[in-house]
């Protein structure tokens, strides 16, 4: 038989579609054009090929052996409600196969508010576990044995509080803080970015980071100092390079921040760990990771470590929460086992796989069990673990880490042409271009040019909700107020405000370090609040001024029929009023997830809405009056963080007691449809829950406006 060619192969193609084979050419959100074959020729100059496990720089894995030595960790995100609830949670989990500990806290915690402020009524033991102190904490973890299992605490905005309440639980424990095993996420540069539960402004939060690497590096040989995460990026519509060049940045501008502090790059960098989303696009998600190796011991290389596991990079994978849909919610747990899989093949070295009502709701027991066994099947019945990375040689997936690699290496180099990421950050860049990313993959679904199975197509016509997880608020915010008033019935009031002054003196000084100070201040039982308040009376809040990216959404639907009766329909609506439809787009409480909010704000600008984009954080009071000053006549709130139960019937009400009942108040997001209803019923006009296509949202907007007008 004669050897066949590239050149045969093209004819034969040629021949079976009747077109060239040019048109199969996916082209990839990151510019990257996926061929139809990938043979020998492109893999010729790709240097990384006959790099091994265990040595730099990394591509087939940060260990020799892999998971043949050892699984990764099932490591499964979950807290909800009180310590009490999560404790029980977590306990039944490790028994039922989870590894490691994740915790999530609720939005209060993070933004570091005790559960009795203010503002934030309808955020408590909502979205995560209300923690105000050590006594919660030490409830949190009762009968985990903290030297044994690793505990992941995801923060960053009230981070110094949250570690110190946790090294002070471990003494309490018995377990000194050189046993404690686990990894922070103390990551404020993608909070700036995409995730929004920051506190303060952006060079206290770099110098809070530098001084928590610092402290771990001296007590806490075992614990990971920070998860440098693109996972936020991508919820947040990042593209995978973007999001592979923004986090690998961000953990370039830490080690720089750390060395400044003085710091030794081999007395950090092994703990220095990562964190990524793993979405659909199943081998190019296998390639990111190890794409993502071989760019952090380039980026390593500079600093001249010593330790070849300071070139490392080791990191946790989570499944994509933004390709969970809410329709058809049981193909998530489909998605959710190809995301895993795509994870382990690309080497991760821990993994959370989402619930499937995650799109909706907390996870119930029931679909937790699910999620955590999809782990547990893939590690004990499919043999994936036996062989280390399995993928190697592939001639697309090594051409894909590859092309990734290239790609990312150039957004990285240009965000240090702008000086790094901090200053980056400032300028907005990494935001805008997410953001553009986000708005334009809307757009492709909304056309049906990318297709979700369930939602726009195949969709089915009636649907039964699912039972799901509600939190009664009012209920956890009240045992946290009893609890917060018994802690301060009870501490030496004294020790507290000696150790607040001593905290708030580093602070102001620069000298010493927080994480040393709030730890006394935790053992004398001051509060997450009046921690955070402490520092909050030095470095001050940040405030974000919202922006809102243009003519990303519109252009997509050039010459669209559909698109053009509906932007005429608003044009003539504007012209018959003499008014120019206005609409708020409002995120109430401490929920700072704002893709959807985003997107409803760009996309709707681009339709022929005048827009008013809100500020984070705000009061339901504070929206209202937005609304009555801007006046608009249509309040869209968004909300994805389970608070519209309380903050939407609060709106309606403010909005009343300023004589403004006229305002059409819509609601977006996460909202199940059990609660469609209650919403209903408080006089929302509409509810926009998850998979909604833009242009039908904005249509019966119109449709409500036009209604308003004839009564
Ligand atoms: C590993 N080990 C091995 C092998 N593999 N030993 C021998 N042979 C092997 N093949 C050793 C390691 O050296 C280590 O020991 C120990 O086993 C544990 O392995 P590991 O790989 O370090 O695993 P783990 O402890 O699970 O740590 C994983 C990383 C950590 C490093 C990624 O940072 C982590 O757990 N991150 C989790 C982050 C997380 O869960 N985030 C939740 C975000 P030594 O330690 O002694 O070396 S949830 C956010 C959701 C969205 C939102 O924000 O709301």
């Amino acid at each position: 038989m004669t050897r066949k060619t590239i050149a045969d192969w093209q004819a034969l193609a040629e021949k079976e579609l009747k077109a060239s084979p040019e048109k199969l050419v996916w082209q990839t959100p990151e510019g990257i054009a996926v061929k139809p074959l990938y043979t020998k020729e492109d893999v010729q100059d790709i240097a990384h090929l006959d790099s091994l496990p265990g040595f730099a720089p990394f591509v087939r894995g940060p260990r020799a052996t892999m998971y043949a030595g050892r699984p990764w960790t099932i490591r499964q995100y979950a807290g909800f409600s009180t310590a009490e609830e999560s404790n029980a949670f977590y306990r039944k989990a490790l028994l039922a196969g989870q590894q490691g500990v994740s915790v999530a806290f609720d939005l209060a915690t993070h933004r570091g508010y005790d559960s009795d402020h203010p503002r934030v009524v309808g955020d408590v033991g909502k979205a995560g576990v209300a923690i105000d102190s050590v006594e919660d904490m030490k409830i949190l973890f009762n009968g985990i044995p903290l030297q044994d299992i690793s505990v992941s605490m995801t923060m960053n905005g009230a981070v110094i509080p949250i570690l110190a309440n946790f090294i002070v639980t471990g003494e309490e424990q018995g377990v000194s803080r050189a046993q404690l095993s686990g990894t922070i996420q103390n990551d404020i540069l993608k909070e700036f970015m995409v995730r929004n539960t920051y506190i303060y402004p952006p060079e206290p939060s770099m110098r809070i980071i530098a001084d928590i690497i610092a402290y771990t590096a001296k007590e806490m040989p075992r614990f990971n100092s920070i998860s440098i995460s693109g996972y936020h990026m991508q919820e947040a519509g990042a593209t995978l390079v973007q999001e592979l060049a923004f986090t690998l940045a961000d953990g370039r501008e830490y080690v720089r921040a750390a060395l400044a502090r003085g710091l030794n790059v081999d007395d950090f960098a092994g703990r220095l760990s990562f964190f990524f989303a793993i979405g659909m696009n199943f081998f190019m998600e296998s390639a990111k990771l190890r794409a993502a190796r071989l760019l952090w011991t380039r980026i390593m290389e500079e600093f001249q470590p010593k330790k070849p596991s300071s070139l490392m990079l080791r990191t946790h994978c989570q499944t994509s929460g933004v390709s969970l849909q809410e329709q058809d919610p049981y193909n998530n747990v489909i998605r959710t086992a190809y995301e895993a899989l795509s994870a382990v093949l690309g080497g991760t070295q821990s993994l959370h796989t989402n619930a499937l009502d995650e799109a909706i709701a907390l996870p119930t027991e029931f679909s937790a069990r699910i999620a955590r066994n999809t782990q547990l099947i893939l590690q004990h019945e499919t043999g994936v673990t036996k062989v280390v990375d399995p993928l190697a040689g592939s001639y697309y997936v090594e051409s894909l880490t590859h092309e990734l690699s290239e790609k990312a290496w150039a957004l990285i180099e240009e965000v240090e042409a702008m000086g790094g990421m901090t200053r980056a950050v400032a300028d907005g860049l990494p935001k805008r271009m997410i953001e553009e990313a986000a708005t334009r993959r809307q757009a492709r679904v909304d056309r049906g040019d990318e297709i979700i199975v369930g939602v726009n197509k195949y969709r089915l016509e009636n649907e039964e909700p699912i039972d799901i997880l509600d939190i009664d608020n009012t209920a956890v915010r009240n045992s946290q107020i009893k609890r917060l008033e018994q802690i301060r019935r009870q501490r030496d009031t004294k020790r507290v405000e000696e150790t607040l002054s001593a905290l708030k003196a580093v602070a102001e000084s620069g000298d010493g370090n927080l994480l040393e100070a709030a730890v006394e201040a935790a053992r004398a039982r001051a509060t997450v609040g009046e921690i955070s308040d402490a520092m909050r009376a030095i470095f001050g809040d940040h405030a974000a001024i919202p922006e809102v990216v243009s003519d990303i959404y519109g252009p997509a639907y050039d010459n669209d029929p559909e698109y053009k009766t509906l932007t005429t329909r608003l044009s003539s609506f504007a012209e018959t009023t003499g008014l120019k439809p206005k609409m708020l787009v409002a995120k109430l409480g401490q929920d700072g997830h704002d893709r959807g909010a985003k997107v409803i704000a760009s996309a709707f600008g681009d339709i022929g809405f005048e827009i008013v984009a809100g500020p984070l954080f705000q009061t339901p009071e504070e929206a209202a009056e937005l609304a009555l000053a801007q006046k608009v006549q249509i309040l869209g709130m968004s909300s994805l963080a389970a608070g519209h139960k309380t903050l939407a019937p609060q709106l309606i009400d403010a909005l009343k007691a300023r004589g403004a009942k006229d305002v059409i108040v819509v609601v977006g997001g996460v909202i199940p449809r059990q609660d469609y209803q209650f919403l209903l019923d408080a006089g929302v006009a509409a509810v926009f829950g998850p998979g909604t296509n833009v242009l039908d949202a904005a249509r019966a907007i119109l449709d409500l406006m036009e209604g308003r007008r004839r009564n």
